[in-house]
C-alpha cells in the first residue's frame, strides 16, 4: 500500500477512540448558541460542524493543520493534500510515492470529452468542469464497494481511492476544458516525471520560458486548497457526502457553489473590475480615479469583488502571498500595479462606506492579474483553477468524514411563524 494510504489508515483507530471519548466526556457541553439574526443571516458564526483540516482565524487567516499558510508557499500542492489528510507534511519518499500514484491515475476517460464536446460552445468553464466530474461518477470505487455491501469501518478505503483518482484527473480535465472552451487546439497529456502542479501548468499550454508561470500555478494550488468547513463549497460537499453520495457527486456539488459570484467566481469578477478601471481611465488609474470608481460601484448597489470576508477581519494572507509573488516577478506590469494600488484605496473607501465588516482584500483580489500577465487572459476560467485546488480540501474533508463515520447532515429548520411565536 502506498505511503499516504498506509499513514492515513494507521491514524484512524486513534482518531476514532479520541472522538468516542470526547463524545462520552463532553457530548452535552454547549459550544454555540444561535440568534434569530444568525438563523436568517447565513448562520454566520454558528459553531455547528467539525473540520480538522484547517482553521480560518479572523485575525490571521488560514492555518492548515497548525501551519500558517504563508509558511507553506514553497511547498508542492500535493504536499498540502498529504498535510490536509494526515496532519503532517510528507517526507521525500512519501511525496515521490504520492506523485507517482497520481501520475498513474491521471488519464481522463475518453467519454468525458465526448460529453463536454456536446455542450453548447458558450458554456461556462465551471459548468464544463462540474459536468466532467459528474459524468465520471460511474468510476466511483465507493459506490462499487457500497453496492457490494462493505462495512462502515471500511468506508474510508474506497473514499480515499475516489479522492486520489479524482484529484489525479482534475488537472487534465481542467486543462482540457481550457483548451476546448477557448479554442487552444489539441489537449496535452500528463507527463509522469513532472509534479502535479507543473503538469497542470504544462497541460494548459501557456508558454513558460522562465518557469515562473509553473511557480504561480503551484502557488495558486497551494493557497486555495482549503478554508475550513463552513464556506459554501466545503459545506455543500460535506452535506452531499454525508448522505454517502460519493466523491464525484459531492465535489461537483461543492464546486457548483464555488461558481457563485460571492464565492469563487469573485476572482473572475475582480480582474474584470480592475480592467474596467483601466479602460475607463485609459491606463493604470491614479489613487483618486480608483476612489471615484469604487464609489460608483458602491453607489450602483454592487459589491467590490475581492474585498470583504465572512470570517476574516484582516488582509487575507493568501492575498499577501500573491502580492509578494507579483512584486518579485512582475512589478512593472500595469495590471498588477493597479491591483496593488486598489489595495491602497479600497479598504479606506469600504471603511467610509460603513457596511462591510471587513474592508480588506480576500484571496481573489490579486490572483487574476498574475494569471493575466502570463497570458492566461480568459478570466471566466479563473474559478476552474480555484476548483482544482479547492478539491483537495473538499476531498480530504470527505475522506476524513467517511473514516470517522460522520452522521448525515440534518439541521432543524424553523418557520417564521415559529420564530414569532417563540421569541415574543
Ligand atoms: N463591497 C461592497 N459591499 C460589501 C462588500 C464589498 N466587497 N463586502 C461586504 N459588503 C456588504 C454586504 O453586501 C452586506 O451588505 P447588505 O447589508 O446590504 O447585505 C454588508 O456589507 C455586510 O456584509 P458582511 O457581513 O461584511 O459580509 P458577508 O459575510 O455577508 O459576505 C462576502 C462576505 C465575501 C460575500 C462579501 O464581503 C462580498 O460580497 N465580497 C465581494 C465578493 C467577494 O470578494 N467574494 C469572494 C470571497 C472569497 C471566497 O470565495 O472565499
Amino acid at each position: 500500500m502506498a505511503t499516504l494510504q498506509k499513514k492515513f489508515g494507521q491514524m484512524i483507530p486513534g482518531l476514532r477512540e479520541e472522538l468516542k471519548a470526547l463524545g462520552q466526556q463532553s457530548g452535552n457541553k454547549v459550544i454555540s448558541e444561535v440568534t434569530v439574526a444568525q438563523a436568517y443571516g447565513g448562520m454566520r458564526g454558528v459553531k455547528a460542524m467539525i473540520c480538522d483540516t484547517s482553521v480560518v482565524y479572523p485575525d490571521k487567516g488560514l492555518v492548515i493543520r497548525g501551519i500558517p499558510v504563508l509558511e507553506l508557499t514553497d511547498r508542492y500542492p500535493e504536499e498540502i493534500f498529504y498535510l490536509l489528510l494526515t496532519g503532517e507534511l510528507p517526507d521525500k519518499a512519501a511525496l515521490k510515492a504520492l506523485q507517482k500514484d497520481l501520475a498513474e491515475r491521471a488519464t481522463v476517460p475518453a467519454y468525458v470529452w465526448k460529453v463536454l464536446e456536446a455542450m453548447p460552445k458558450n458554456s461556462h468553464p465551471m459548468a464544463m468542469l462540474d459536468t466532467g466530474i459528474l459524468v465520471m461518477q460511474r468510476e466511483s470505487e465507493f459506490k462499487k464497494s457500497y453496492d457490494k455491501g462493505m462495512k462502515k469501518t471500511d468506508y474510508w478505503k474506497p473514499a480515499l481511492e475516489d479522492a486520489l483518482n479524482l484529484m489525479a484527473k482534475l488537472p487534465g480535465l481542467a486543462a482540457g476544458v481550457y483548451r476546448m472552451r477557448f479554442n487552444k487546439g489539441k489537449r496535452i497529456s500528463y507527463k509522469k516525471d513532472l509534479d502535479w502542479g507543473a503538469n497542470y501548468a504544462r497541460m494548459l499550454g501557456i508558454k513558460d520560458p522562465t518557469g515562473n508561470f509553473t511557480k504561480l500555478i503551484r502557488l495558486y494550488l497551494v493557497l486555495h486548497s482549503d478554508h475550513e468547513g463552513g464556506n459554501v463549497s466545503a459545506n455543500t460537499c460535506h452535506t452531499v457526502g454525508s448522505a454517502l453520495s460519493d466523491a464525484y457527486y459531492a465535489v461537483s456539488a461543492g464546486l457548483n457553489g464555488l461558481a457563485g459570484p460571492l464565492h469563487g467566481l469573485a476572482n473572475q469578477e475582480c480582474l474584470g473590475w480592475v480592467l474596467d478601471t483601466m479602460k475607463k481611465f485609459k491606463g493604470a488609474p491614479s489613487h483618486e480615479q480608483i476612489d471615484k470608481y469604487a464609489w460608483e460601484t458602491l453607489n450602483a448597489g454592487k459589491v467590490i469583488p475581492g474585498y470583504g470576508h465572512a470570517v476574516l477581519r484582516v488582509t487575507d494572507p493568501r492575498y499577501t502571498a500573491f502580492l509578494q509573488f507579483g512584486k518579485q516577478y512582475l512589478s512593472d506590469d500595469p495590471v498588477f500595479q493597479t491591483v496593488a494600488r486598489v489595495y491602497e484605496v479600497v479598504p479606506k473607501v469600504l471603511e467610509r462606506h460603513g457596511k462591510a465588516k471587513n474592508p480588506w482584500p480576500n484571496v481573489d483580489a490579486g490572483s487574476g492579474s498574475l494569471l493575466y500577465h502570463y497570458g492566461l487572459t480568459e478570466f471566466p476560467y479563473y474559478t476552474v483553477l480555484f476548483s482544482v485546488s479547492r478539491a483537495m480540501g473538499m476531498l480530504s474533508q470527505l475522506v476524513i468524514n467517511r473514516a470517522m463515520g460522520t452522521a448525515i447532515t440534518r439541521p432543524k429548520s424553523v418557520s417564521t411563524p415559529w420564530i414569532k411565536e417563540n421569541v415574543k
